[in-house]
């Protein structure tokens, strides 16, 4: 079954952020689709049995702090 998880980033500021998030979000396991809100600063990650510390973790890697 897909979950959804959602992640506010206050540092996302342009398309390049949006960018790198998505590239390292995408790379954690059961990870199928992410969405960044520019406006909303919302990462909003769909999958199957997301793994809530990989998701931040990668987030961290991409050098954005999920608040
Ligand atoms: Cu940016």
């Amino acid at each position: 079954m897909t979950e959804t998880a959602t992640y506010t980033v206050p540092a996302i500021h342009c398309a390049h952020c949006a960018m790198s998030i998505r590239e390292e979000v995408s790379e954690v396991e059961g990870v199928e689709n992410v969405d960044v809100d520019l406006d909303a600063k919302v990462v909003t990650v769909k999958g199957l049995e997301l793994d809530d510390a990989a998701l931040r973790a990668a987030i961290v890697e991409a050098g954005y702090e999920p608040a």
